[in-house]
């Protein structure tokens, strides 16, 4: 069974089990003897499940067993055997007997308490794994042991006006409490950050103290500390005004405002867009090309920013509100340069208020082709959103439908622009994954029947020849997202041939339903591709076994916290959201290993700006296929992911969920390289 598998398994469990306790109490008070016997047996075997449950867990290497097991199993066993010891054995013969004798019986408080107390102790268990969360802590242990005792003496104090020694232990769970509360509440001195940094003393000197206000987290304040340092504001870590030789310019002109725009059904959303269209305007651009993005923005009054996702552009363009500019105000604008130097497929965004920016329309695509290769066959760029509450391919809310002769090269491009993953699949032709987040794969094979995964954010290229059936590209199993249909014509001419096959896509579709025989019958049931077993292996410039100079672990999980000064029920990365997540601090040249763990339930496609990491390890096991360098990587519930960076762009970079609604709840944070410091002053940054 997979981690994912056991943490839900063991979730059902703990909520039986707790159900159980406190329903036989309850049982056995309302004077139903044979109702609390059979639910106390109930209480029994879901007791013995949940240790079986957390020994598993702790088989399965989970990481954060060992809470579980120092707080949670304690707890429920010690009060789960005090129950059947003292509740068991009356509990038993009244149910025998099921007289009016042993209806009162059962109702006496040496009954019900015990029940009642081993279910407040496995409610505590909960609390704990879901409330309070990583890290766990003697002090949130000794509270959450006080406050289960408090509750087992006021329900027996309720309902008997005799408790023995009820004051001695009154002032003993008194002073759990206080005792506890204080260890939890009471702060321990200086935050830390989760990394050791191998670098020097130097290094936490950049990242202000981690505590108390957001003035405190920007990078120029503590850098004032960085005596002798060299330091450069990121507004000097700009793109050239000119492009290498040879190189050409790329000028686009990309206006945010609010219109409303027109879907290929006629159906009509009111949108946030880049010159009045969702997606914005393609950018493509040559290798070796300068690209000028002239941003305006019209009349979106939470101001508007660009980044460029996945791409490695210097930090001063990365686009990144309060951090490395100011959002663009209305009647504002700013101008983007950066040299293309990577080749292939991202995307651009905005970055101010994000999560709703993003879902609203502010993105489009930017692709780069390699310099001198002649533009051959079939080549779509498709990025799928969700707008308006429909799934869009493009600005098309039907299958978009293109013709291609026989023998084309066709290129496919997916970018996924939403906050939850999506998964695609292709039929009708054998195919090759040729390229994952812009980069190429080694030595890719043949595909078929297989679900392909995309994480938020991340992009596939898809490569196939054209074959003389159709082919088919859908998305989640249900939406039918791009039709190709074989032409009868000159193989190669594809593209020109696809060109007038747009406008009758809507007929086209209709006629074509069913002539697709591999795409018809269900695709629910093709197996998920792993990436890590996926193409060749390729030296790589580090691997596991290198030495790091950095280490850093986000533990990602959800949890009480104050995030932007407001108390959350947050998205936290080390207990903490953001902005008092410590800043990860690098140094210029250092290699950097970065541990991503999920302790909770929901997926974190964890996105870092200005890298692109290379994947170690996911759940302990090394990548056995095709080296995998990613922008973005799906972290799903329980899993541990090893990725690690050569620190090779200098900056402050933003590090965070790229599912931008839990960004938004404070799972972010900043890496900044030493001496790098910035004018704004807004922590503001999703
Ligand atoms: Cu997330």
């Amino acid at each position: 069974m997979t981690t994912d598998r056991l943490m839900a398994l063991d979730l059902l469990v703990s909520v039986l089990t707790a159900a159980a306790w406190m329903s036989a109490g309850v049982a056995a008070a309302a004077r139903r003897p044979r109702t609390a016997a059979a639910l106390f047996a109930v209480a029994l075997v879901a007791s013995l499940a949940r240790v079986w449950s957390v020994l598993a867990l702790a088989g399965a290497g989970w990481w954060f067993v060992q809470e579980k097991i120092t707080v949670a199993l304690p707890l429920l066993v010690a009060a789960g055997a005090a129950a059947t010891a003292l509740a068991g054995p009356r509990l038993l013969r009244a149910a025998r007997r099921a007289d009016a004798a042993s209806r009162e019986a059962v109702k006496a408080p040496a009954v019900a308490v015990p029940l009642l107390g081993a279910g407040y102790a496995a409610t505590a268990g909960i609390v704990q794994t879901f409330l309070i969360g990583y890290p766990a802590d003697p002090g949130t242990a000794l509270l959450l042991l006080a406050v289960a005792a408090g509750a087992v003496l006021g329900t027996w104090r309720a309902m008997s006006t005799h408790v023995p020694g009820l004051r001695t232990a009154t002032a003993v769970t008194a002073v759990a409490a206080v005792l506890g509360g204080t260890l939890v509440f009471v702060p321990s001195g200086e935050t830390t950050a989760e990394g050791s940094a191998t670098g020097g003393t130097a290094a936490m000197a950049a990242t202000g103290s981690g505590t108390g206000s957001h003035e405190h987290h920007s990078a120029s304040e503590g850098s004032a500390s960085l005596m002798g340092a060299e330091t450069r504001p990121v507004t000097d870590l700009r793109g050239p005004a000119a492009p290498p030789p040879g190189g050409a310019v790329r000028r686009f002109e990309l206006t945010a405002r609010t219109a409303t725009v027109t879907l290929s059904s006629g159906r009509k959303v009111p949108a946030w867009t880049f010159n009045g269209q969702v997606p914005g305007p393609p950018l493509t651009a040559v290798q070796g090309d300068l690209v000028e993005v002239r941003l305006r923005n019209a009349d979106i009054t939470s101001g508007v920013t660009l980044h460029w996702h996945g791409y490695d552009v210097p930090s001063g363009e990365d686009g990144v509100p309060g951090l490395t500019q100011e959002a663009v105000p209305p009647g504002g604008e700013f101008v983007y340069r950066f040299v293309a130097a990577q080749v292939g497929t991202y995307w651009y965004h905005t970055h101010e208020v994000s999560d709703l920016g993003v879902r609203m329309g502010l993105y489009g695509t930017l692709v780069v082709t390699p310099k001198g290769t002649a533009a051959e066959g079939l080549d779509l760029t498709l990025p799928v959103h969700t707008l308006g509450g429909v799934t869009v391919t493009g600005d098309r809310d039907q299958p978009l439908v293109r013709q291609a002769a026989p023998g084309t090269p066709v290129r496919l491009r997916l970018i996924n622009t939403d906050n939850t993953p999506h998964r695609f699949t292709l039929a009708g032709t054998p195919y090759r994954l040729v390229a994952v987040d812009g980069t190429d794969l080694n030595g890719p094979g043949t595909l078929g029947r297989v679900g392909l995964r995309l994480a938020a954010g991340g992009r596939y290229d898809l490569a196939f020849t054209m074959p003389s059936d159709p082919v088919l590209l859908r998305v989640d199993d249900r939406t039918d997202s791009v039709r190709i249909t074989p032409e009868s014509g000159p193989p190669g001419d594809g593209a020109a041939a696809a060109k007038g096959a747009g406008a009758s896509a809507t007929a086209d579709s209709a006629a074509d339903s069913g002539a697709v025989p591999a795409a018809d019958g269900q695709t629910a049931g093709w197996p998920e591709l792993d990436l890590t077993r996926y193409g060749a292996p390729a030296p790589t410039p580090f691997t596991s076994r290198s030495r790091f100079d950095r280490n850093f672990t986000l533990v990602l999980d959800r949890g009480f916290a104050l995030t932007n000064g407001r108390p959350a029920y947050a998205h936290t990365v080390n207990g903490a959201a953001f902005p008092d997540i410590p800043t990860e601090v690098v140094r210029e040249g250092d290699l950097v290993r970065l541990t991503v763990v999920n302790r909770g339930r929901e997926t974190h496609p964890w996105h870092l700006h200005g890298h692109r990491v290379l994947v170690l390890s996911r759940d302990g096991r090394s990548v056995t296929g095709s080296p995998l360098w990613l922008d973005t990587f799906d972290v799903q519930p329980g899993q541990v992911w090893e990725v690690a960076f050569r620190a090779a762009n200098p900056g402050l970079w933003m590090n965070h969920c790229h599912n931008l609604s839990h960004a938004d709840l404070g799972m972010m944070l900043h890496l900044a390289y030493e001496g790098v410091t910035t004018p704004f002053h807004g922590a503001h940054s999703g």
